[in-house]
């Protein structure tokens, strides 16, 4: 009788545990994709190519849908590098745009194999140059207001020219409310790679001081920043240079630049930005809240740490040699077979 009770309870357990285990499988498999905009410069570095790899990594197993991807950048290589990109991993109807406001930063890869000449040179796109393509404000303003309210994540590994734009824009053809209405009602959060914490210079916020300004001041959502110091450490890229793969615009790249100059890998600071815009912080880092200030002219930022702040900034948790092997793994994502 004992021996029956016992097994009963074993039984019972084992109903009880195969339950829970098809609730939390169930649970993954259903997670909704993040809804993703990705603003981009892709040029004076090449990690963003390693973030564009991730994105497409993350895509295939359904974890992001990619509404756009945007040039902050007016260099005229860096559309035709970001379809280069898309169309490589499967994806050539991605939408795309450049920004269209005066002054705009230009600026193309300080690196002598200009890589951002090879991708597109031997790699299909569609568009000739990045002036060519559409205003990425017009496309800001429309996919938002196509999405539900409080949906979308913004990830910028650029400068915050178009975001700055798309805040100072009035109605338009796509909405009567103005940018700033738009993105309070559309956007979940905007994860940017920018700012050295506590205090420092950092490129993408000092390459368009006044947007920066602009956005970090009057952004009405959460902002999420990976600062300089969080994808500086722990280089990435080695095995991704020796995978066995041909024409591979992402190994290209790496490839290219590893032999001028960075034989033991790259920074990441881009890849961790787009990483948790699509995944979260948890259980990667831990965060601090407080305010995001540029303090100067020259785009030097400080950080003040408030419970109450809208901006948040990551704070390394995991060991950084374990994050870096995990992006590298998604930067080694070929395209899925159609
Ligand atoms: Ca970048």
């Amino acid at each position: 009788m004992k021996k029956s009770l016992l097994l009963m309870g074993l039984f019972a357990l084992l109903i009880s545990c195969k339950g829970n285990m098809s609730k939390s499988e169930s649970l993954a498999e259903t997670r909704k994709p993040v809804n993703l905009i990705l603003d981009t410069d892709l040029g004076p570095d090449y990690d963003d190519v390693g973030a564009m790899a991730l994105l497409h990594a993350l895509a295939d197993s359904g974890q992001v849908n990619i509404l756009a991807t945007l040039s902050s950048n007016l260099d005229e290589r860096v559309v035709p590098g970001i379809e280069v990109l898309n169309t490589y991993f499967n994806r050539p109807d991605i939408p795309v745009g450049a920004p269209k406001s005066e002054p705009g930063v230009s600026l193309t890869t300080w690196h002598k194999v200009k890589w951002t000449d090879e991708l597109p040179a031997k790699y299909p796109h569609r568009t000739a140059k990045t002036s060519d393509a559409p205003d990425a404000l017009k496309m800001y303003r429309k996919i938002l207001s196509e999405q539900p309210d409080n949906s979308v994540v913004i990830c910028t590994i650029g400068f915050f020219t178009n975001l700055r734009d798309l805040l100072r824009s009035g109605a338009d053809e796509y909405r009567e409310l103005s940018g700033k209405e738009l993105v309070a009602r559309k956007v979940k959060r905007l994860v940017s790679m920018a700012g050295l914490f506590p205090e420092g210079k950092e490129f993408n916020v000092y390459c368009d001081v006044p947007a920066s300004k602009v956005v970090v001041e009057e952004w009405p959502t959460e902002i999420i920043f990976s600062g300089f110091e969080i994808g500086n450490v722990v280089l990435t890229g080695k095995r991704l240079v020796q995978m066995n793969v041909e024409n591979s615009p992402v190994k290209d790249t790496y490839a290219l630049c590893f032999a001028e100059g960075d034989p033991d890998g790259r920074m990441r600071w881009d890849v961790t930005a787009v990483f948790v815009a699509i995944k979260g912080y948890e259980p990667y880092y831990d965060v601090e809240r407080g305010t995001f200030k540029v303090i100067d002219e020259e785009g030097t930022n400080g950080w003040e740490a408030n419970p109450n702040g809208r901006h948040l900034r990551l704070i390394e948790k995991m060991p950084p040699t374990e994050v870096a092997a995990l992006l590298e793994n998604y930067m080694m994502h070929q395209p899925s077979k159609k």
